[in-house]
């Protein structure tokens, strides 16, 4: 509840297990949905059956009866909720009122009904027909300059149909502007990657980790943000494979856990422990602990150790003597320096590493979100290439990745650097000729916004204003526009933070009935390591006013378009038909797309280094040279902390579920700072004391968050984390990595600002 008093008090459970089970109910309960979120969750992940709208973590097909984990119950419970957001409710609210809500309440308000339109004179919202709602976005984009006056953002909830047709429709309006969640998540894996081993994708399937020796999970919260993942770690465990986890936070589920489904575990209390080794990395400090265990590797192989790869590296690699160079050339004070690890525990992982014939590197928000990102994902690929951990079970790559359609959408064209070939492929199939010129990331977009360049923005599904960096900016660049849409199952920020004209479209959600003129229609999804599933839906859509997206993006286009080449009405009913086109225009990936769709679990996608092919210009996989021991610009200040915004157990994204976040020991409180105990006496503050936190920046931009609780937690020397979204208005817009245009949402450099009344 979000209700109740602040308090905090350290969680000393297993996570999973009872808990896990309590929270299932309860938000069941909270949203009344006992009856139809249990039926539906029968549903959930199983064949003829709609993928879960939480995370992309792939279900396995050797199956439970049940497969779903607590927060993907708080994401069905949520989406299938009881509440509803009606005219009635706009009318009694005006947009500035809303504003003065928390984004928990205007979650909890329920699901969008109808679709509705802003009045400026009243500062309403009021209804709108679809047909006025398609008028005025085809008005809006036929009126500007050029097409590239438009940003066309995607959420990763988007089905491939859906996201698919609207890559060509905003191609053939002119534009590549498409920013999309991706360029704030795992875009540094997306462009890392295929310069070291030819493909933006992970490479592991979820079989492998039945087979790995030895599994490594860096940055990324798996008891929190892809549960599911917790059955193969505890499988791992059991079978004794040694499970390394590196993150400044020790989060609870990585130390122990209960398997919810584990009947026995359950009514015994028992638990599994995760991690065998927690490596307590200081924020940034992995690219010196990657390179340290390379260092080891690399000093005793000299010393006459067989430890590398060295037939796979001959055959199969480029680089390597660049690499080494590299890599001996860093002193191990400061490795240990920068890491915050001993040299002793960087060689105990070291030797992990080495003694596994097969090892699985995970990864997430932890390794991607800092300023060197994409070359930080490089050198983990280093690592596994230097044992030769591709293209063998039980080894591989695997970025953990967020929303549940976020790799397929990229797949299937949502990208705002799109390659020839694709776009060759665009004007073979569909007769226009698309446009060639690169266009706007996230980050490209909101300057664009700022400076008043962009003029109408479309957001198929997400939380854009709320999910972007440097809030107060992003905020006013969202009041510029001419026009901002907003395609969403709820009422979000986003939708009240708008232009002069704004438009909210209500959509069908993913656990709900798809039906056209043709009949029940079905979509498909890709998870993280590639599979390519249908999900239908089994439940009532909530109102009879809402579209499916694939409709909705047909309408924009047929609106914006009156002389398109694209047949759009057709693709309206008939999915078939949209996946036939999606096979021809990707003949190498999606060949029968028709018919291999049919098998209740669908079907794999090529990964060419899972057979080690390398897809790179010179057909090798390149170890690659990152030059020092910071993924982050230094910053001379004593006073300074890294802060790391982070997930609670409650929320998805810019969806929060409740206020509290159970493992971490907080309850209905967001507005608090995870801090090292010494850090806070050394800055003579009492625990529990609120405090403001300021960016360090040099761009002039004040930017600071009052109000903060201050908790003593086990955080290394020098790093906090807080939440996101609250503090984003800590993150300077043009803090991010250049190669992927992805924002350094975990390592911003803030201090405590002494004395400002918080
Ligand atoms: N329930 C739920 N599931 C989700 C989501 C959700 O919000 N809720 N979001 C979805 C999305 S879109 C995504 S991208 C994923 C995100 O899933 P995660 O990748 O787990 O994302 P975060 O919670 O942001 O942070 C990950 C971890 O990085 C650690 N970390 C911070 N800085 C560093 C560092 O410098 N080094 C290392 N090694 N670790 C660091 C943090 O302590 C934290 O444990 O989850 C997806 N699944
Ligand atoms: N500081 C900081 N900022 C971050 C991050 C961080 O770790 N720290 N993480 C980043 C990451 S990894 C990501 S992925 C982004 C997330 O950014 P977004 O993807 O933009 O945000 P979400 O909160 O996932 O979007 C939630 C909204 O999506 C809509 N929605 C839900 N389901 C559907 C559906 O089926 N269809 C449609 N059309 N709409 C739907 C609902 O209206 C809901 O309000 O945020 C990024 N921002
Ligand atoms: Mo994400």
């Amino acid at each position: 509840m979000a209700d109740g008093k602040p308090h905090y008090k350290t969680y000393t459970q297993p996570a999973g297990g009872w808990g896990a089970a309590a929270a299932t109910a309860k938000v069941l309960l909270e949203q009344s949905v006992v009856t139809k979120g249990s039926r539906a969750l029968l549903s959930m992940n199983q064949p003829g059956g709609f993928k879960c709208p939480s995370c992309a973590f792939p279900d396995p097909d050797h199956r439970k009866t049940l497969e779903f984990c607590e927060n993907g119950v708080k994401a069905l419970a949520h989406e299938a909720t009881r509440s509803r957001v009606t005219r009635d409710f706009f009318a009694e609210h005006s947009v500035a009122e809303l504003l003065e809500q928390s984004d928990y309440w205007l979650e909890m308000q329920g699901r969008l009904t109808e679709p509705m339109r802003y009045d400026a004179a009243t500062d309403h919202y009021v209804p709108c027909s679809w047909d006025d709602a398609f008028a005025l976005i085809g008005r809006h984009l036929r009126a500007l300059a050029s097409p590239h006056e438009a940003e066309f953002y995607t959420s990763g909830r988007t089905p491939n149909e859906a996201a698919f047709l609207y890559a060509i429709f905003v191609r053939e309006f002119g534009t590549n502007n498409f920013p999309d969640c991706s360029n704030m998540c795992h875009e540094p894996t997306s462009r890392g990657l295929p310069s070291s081993i030819g493909v933006g994708k992970g490479t592991v399937v979820l079989e492998d980790f039945a087979q790995a020796e030895a599994i490594f999970v860096i940055g990324q919260n798996t008891g929190t943000n892809s549960p599911r993942m917790m059955t193969n770690l505890v499988e791992a465990r059991k079978r004794g494979v040694p499970i390394v986890a590196v993150n400044p936070m020790p989060e609870r589920a990585l130390i122990r856990f209960t398997e919810p489904q584990d009947v026995v575990q359950m009514a015994t209390f028992g638990s599994t422990p995760i991690a065998s080794e927690f490596v307590h990395i200081r924020i940034g400090g992995d690219l010196a602990l990657l390179k340290g265990m390379m260092k080891v590797m690399f000093e005793r192989e000299a010393a006459g150790e067989a430890i590398l790869d060295r037939d796979f590296i001959a055959a199969h690699t480029s680089g390597v003597e660049a690499l080494r160079d590299d890599v001996l050339g860093e002193d191990w004070a400061e490795i240990v320096e920068v890491s915050g690890i001993s040299e002793e525990q960087i060689r105990r992982c070291a030797e992990i590493y080495i003694r596994s014939g097969a090892t699985i590197i995970c990864y997430g928000m932890g390794i991607t979100q800092h300023q060197q990102g994409s070359r930080l994902v490089q050198q983990v690929a280093n690592l596994l290439l230097l044992r030769g951990n591709f293209g063998k079970p039980g080894a591989g790559i695997s970025p953990i990745r967020g929303h549940s359609n976020v790799q397929g959408d990229r797949t299937v064209g949502i990208d705002e650097k799109p390659t020839p070939a694709y776009l060759d492929r665009v004007r073979e199939v569909f007769g226009f000729e698309p446009p060639r010129r690169h266009g706007h990331h996230t980050v490209e977009s909101v300057e664009a916004m700022k400076a008043g360049t962009a003029k109408v923005f479309i957001g198929l599904g997400g939380n854009f204003v709320r999910a972007v960096p440097d809030t107060e900016q992003a905020y006013a660049a969202m009041r510029r526009l001419e026009l901002t849409v907003g395609i969403a199952t709820k009422l979000n920020r986003g939708h009240l933070v708008h232009g002069k004209d704004a438009l909210i479209l209500p959509v069908v959600a993913r656990s709900e009935h798809i039906r056209t003129r043709a009949g029940e229609q079905f979509v498909t999804i890709e998870d993280s390591m590639s599979n390519v599933t249908a999900s239908r839906g089994v439940l009532e859509p909530v109102s009879g006013d809402l579209l499916p997206e694939v409709e909705i993006v047909c309408r924009m286009a047929m609106a914006a378009l009156p002389a398109s080449r694209v047949d759009w009405a057709s693709y309206i009913d008939d999915y078939g038909r949209i996946r036939d086109k999606i096979a021809e225009t990707y003949p190498e990936l999606y060949a029968g797309f028709a018919e291999r769709i049919t098998a209740p679990h669908g079907f794999h996608l090529d990964i060419p280094p899972r057979r080690r092919v390398w897809p790179t210009p010179d057909g090798k996989a390149n170890f690659l040279v990152f030059a020092g021991l910071h993924p982050n610009t230094p910053v001379d200040d004593p006073a300074m902390l890294r802060l790391a915004t982070v997930r609670s157990h409650d929320q998805f994204n810019t969806t929060i579920y409740s206020n509290s976040d159970r493992y971490r020991g907080v309850y209905n409180d967001r507005m608090v700072l995870f801090m090292n105990e010494a850090d806070r006496l050394a800055r003579g503050l009492e625990a529990g004391t609120r405090v403001t936190l300021e960016t360090i920046s040099d761009d002039g931009v004040q930017r600071r968050v009052a109000g903060l609780t201050i908790l003593d937690y086990p955080m290394p020397r020098g790093a906090v984390a807080g939440y996101y979204p609250e503090l984003n208005p800590l993150l300077p817009l043009d803090y991010y990595d250049r190669i992927s245009g992805t924002p350094a949402a975990k390592s911003v450099p803030v201090r405590v600002v002494p004395n400002a009344a918080a």
